[in-house]
Order: structure tokens, then sequence, then C-alpha cells
């Protein structure tokens, strides 16, 4: 069945759009995959969801709140760039569980790596990694993190997610912090014993400053850095932190230029400003956090003079400038790390993954790494067997030259998208993208919200971000045959819309 299912050839027809005509994959023409086993096209068999779908809603909405559920997934026929549901629909899945596939569905690279005999040990026991590391623990480090750390950087923290990781990188900088006001003293027995209570000067007033529509992530500490939406903040109590303006540009960035420029002296005056406030509020600002696209929030952009600008303020403060590349980071952008885009005159202080790297942590200065033991630190501290996929996910994007494929792609799929909106003005606005991380805007959420389930009627799967914005997030193996099963239901979709 499974065969049967992925050798599948692409029934979708050659459509002109009136602008530009994109061929889709055919019988006749050799599909470019970078897993042979992909399906060459989606098939699509009953409503998405499923009658199988609902079935199983019902059943797990009995044990817990099923309200964000989509759609159940068959991940054992998924293959590559396409998502197999539980009714046998298959779908070319453009958003990769919240953008964190890196190389495909059963990617044949990691199932090698998952049968091998010397890893079974390192896949079937996870260790306390911070006191029971196994002997190869580092050399699994630097085979895998180090071997694409952030220029600049050398020292890195595993952990479970992307929140526990910003989490214990805003601790990473207060500890930081307060070595500094210490002056290289230790600690006092009165710190030591009012941190436990909870009390000055143990517990210090110290905070992060953040950016408005920034997202990252929902534990307390992540969700105090948080400003997206309401179901990601409502009940739950926040320190006053400061947050200033993140840049809202006009897209194409470089036709804007003179508005822009405009836009980011006034965001990058708030945050001086607002450094100043809370340094006269008695809870200086230990650090900036942002993300180099602020992806949760709508796919905001900002320029490099924005993020160039942003380092020479923190570093004018002498505090750590933390880059939230969770969902950024690991290619997607046709370079390794988003920041890299950028040009900064020396590496970011701090440099958080997860996501498609499929371990979190952060990499990090010499000057930011805790001097006693036990201070960053869980249990886990992370999980060796994602170490060994990861090696395979690195070694592939250096081989078959994937940030090379993700530029052709990305700019075959941002010109797609030019095209659209130049058709559809009414509906359409604000393509923008770097690599294949991509997006554009739609009049309105309702027709968003629409237009993202009439994809998926037709076997193309998306996910949205900010107000009303769709959001690309495809593995790195995208090629330009899958663009244009894209744009051939994109376009069949709009057009369906206007009539
Ligand atoms: O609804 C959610 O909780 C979502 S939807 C997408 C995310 C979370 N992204 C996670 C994320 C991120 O995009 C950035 C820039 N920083 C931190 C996080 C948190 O990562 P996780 O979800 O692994 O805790």
């Amino acid at each position: 069945m499974a065969a049967l299912l992925w050798s599948t050839k692409s029934c979708v027809s050659i459509i002109s759009r009136g602008l530009r005509t994109y061929g889709t994959p055919s019988a006749s023409k050799a599909v470019m995959k970078s897993d042979p086993l992909e399906p060459d096209a989606p098939v699509v068999h009953t409503a998405i969801p499923g009658p199988r779908s609902q079935e199983l809603l019902t059943e797990l909405g009995t044990i817990q709140n099923t309200g964000a559920v989509q759609f159940f997934v068959d991940y054992e026929r998924s293959r590559g760039n396409y998502l197999a549901d539980v009714d046998g629909n298959v779908m070319l899945d453009l958003f990769t569980q919240i953008s964190s596939v890196p190389l495909g569905y059963n990617h044949p690279r990691l199932v090698k790596a998952l049968l091998k005999e010397e890893n079974r040990a390192t896949l079937i026991n996870r260790p306390a990694l911070g006191v029971f590391p196994p002997g190869d623990w580092s050399s699994r480090l630097r085979n895998a993190l180090l071997s694409v750390a952030p220029p600049g950087l050398n020292q890195v923290q595993t952990m479970a997610c992307g929140a526990c990781s910003v989490e214990h990188s805003q601790k990473a900088m207060f500890i930081a912090y307060q070595r500094r006001q210490r002056g290289g003293q230790p600690p006092s027995p009165e710190e030591l014993q009012s941190c436990v209570e909870g009390h000055a000067p143990g517990s210090p007033n110290l905070s992060v400053l953040s950016f408005t529509n920034g997202f990252h992530g929902r534990t307390m500490g992540a969700l105090a850095v948080t400003h997206t939406k309401w179901v990601h903040k409502l009940d739950f109590p926040v320190p006053d932190w400061p947050c200033a303006s993140f840049p809202n540009l006009q897209y194409p960035l470089d036709q804007f230029h003179r508005e822009n420029r405009a836009e980011e002296d006034r965001c990058l005056d708030e945050v001086k400003e607002r450094l100043h406030a809370w340094e006269k509020k008695n809870c200086p600002v230990a650090g900036i956090i942002v993300e180099p696209i602020q992806s949760e929030g709508g796919d905001n952009h900002a320029t490099s003079y924005f993020f160039q600008g942003l380092q020479d303020i923190a570093n004018d403060h002498e505090i750590p400038l933390m880059l939230d590349e969770v969902q950024t980071g690991c290619g997607a952008t046709g370079k390794f790390w988003a920041h890299e885009h950028w040009d900064l005159k020396d590496a970011p202080d701090i440099v958080c993954f997860s996501k498609k790297m499929l371990t979190g942590g952060f990499f990090y200065k010499d000057h930011l790494r805790p001097q006693e033991a036990h201070r960053i630190f869980n249990t886990w501290v992370g999980d060796p067997s994602k170490m060994i996929f990861l090696e395979e996910v690195v070694n592939m994007i250096k081989e078959e030259g994937l940030l090379q494929r993700v530029k052709d792609t990305g700019s075959y799929l941002l010109s797609g998208l030019y095209d659209m909106q130049t058709k559809y003005p009414g509906i359409l606005s604000k393509a923008r993208g770097l690599g294949t991380y991509c997006a554009i805007d739609f009049k309105d959420a309702d027709t968003r919200d629409k237009v993202l389930n009439e994809l998926r009627q037709k076997g193309v799967h998306l996910g949205s971000c900010g107000n009303c914005t769709i959001r690309f997030r495809p593995t790195l193996a995208l090629f330009r045959d899958h663009v244009d099963i894209f744009l051939d239901a994109f376009n069949s979709v709009i057009g369906g819309l206007k009539s």
C-alpha cells in the first residue's frame, strides 16, 4: 500500500497563471527529490480531516483538550516532503511540524543511523547528561553542534526544547550580570540565603528587554519576553520588563529604504529610552532578546542596519545580545544561521536553537559561562539520541549543498509569490522571505484561514502566523518542482475566491 502510494504520478496539470507558467511534475519529467521514495505529488481521497481523523479526535477528546488538533498523521507512511494522514491522504508539507523537520519524514540517512548497532545504547538510554555523560559526548557535541556553531561562538549548552533554551540563556545573562556587579567577589552569605527565600539581594531586580510581537516560548521566563497572542499569555503573572517596538517595515525592503530606515531608527531610539527608563526604575536590563525574523508574530523582518544598531546599543550598555534562532536557525534562510545575513561586527553573545536542530540549546561566548556547577542544569540537559540524527542532518546539508538548494528554491518561491500578489492585489500583499523562509499577507484573517483550508483539501499543507499571514516552513530539501505544486494549488484557490 505504502509503495503504491509513493509511486503515484502527478495528476496536477500545467496551469498558466497569466503571468508565468509553472510546469508541474509529470510522468514525462523526472521529479527532483532528495529522497528517492518521496511521492511525486499530493493524493487526496477524503476531506481533511477525514473520517478516521474525526474518530480519533473524539477518542482523544475524552482525555484532553483537542482544540488545536488539525488531523491525525500516519508517520509510518509519511516520506520526504510529504505528510500522510490516517485517512490515506498525502499532503505536500510546507509547514513541517511547526518548522522542525530538517530533511523530510523518514529520511533514509536517519533510518540508517537508527538501525546502526553502534548507536543502540545512545538511542535507548537517556542519561542525566550534566552528571553522567557518555564517553563520546564531547565528540558528539563537536561533530554535530560545534561543526555548525555561529562564527565566534565556541561554547554550547544543550537543552530539551526551545523555551527551555531561552529560559536558561536568560539565566546565563543574569548570572553574568551579577558576577560583574560583584566585581569578581563571591556571593555574600546574605545573598545565598535571601535568594532561597526569593528576596533581594540574592534575587535581584533585573530584566530582559524584548520586542513587540516577539515569541520566545511558553515557560514563565520565556513568556515574559513573548508578546504575541492572548492565548499565550492570559492568566499568567509576568514581571514588569521593558518591551520596545519591533520595526514595522514596508516590503519589498529595498524599495522602501528611506521609510524603513526612519522606522528602524525610531525603534532603536525606543530601545535606548527603555534601557534608561528601567535603569532608573532600579530594574536594570541584563540582556536583549530578539528573533532574526519574528516568526509567530507574523514573519516580520528587519534589516542589517537595525540588528547592527541593536548590537551597538548592547555593547554600549555592556549587556549581551541574545538571538533566538529557534525557528530561523539550521539553514532555512539560505545561511545556516539567519544572523549571518547581517554582517555583524562581532558574534552575538548568545544564539538559542531547537526545532530543525532536533535538540534545543544555546551557543554562547566565554564570558557567559557559569563558573559554578549546577547553575545551568536539569535532569537531562538535552538528549544524546538527537545528536546522532543531527550529525546526519549536518552532514547532509554539507554534502548535498542544501543551503544553496534553499537559496535557489527560495528565490523561485518568492518570485512566484510576487507574481501572485501582482495578479491578486486586493487579496495578497507583502510577499517577503529569505531562502525558503517566506511569507505573504492576506487582506484579512478569514480569507487567509479559508485559503489554508482549501489548500489542504488540495493536498498542500501550510501554516499561519501573525494576524493574516501564511508562512512557508518547508524542509531544506525542497525543490522547484514542489514549489510548482504549491503555486498551481494556490493560484486555483485564490482564483476561485475571486469569482
Ligand atoms: O504555539 C506554540 O507554542 C508555538 S507555535 C511555534 C512555536 C511555538 N515556536 C517555538 C519557538 C520559537 O518560534 C522561537 C522563535 N523561540 C522559542 C520557541 C519555543 O520553542 P518550543 O516550542 O520548543 O518551546
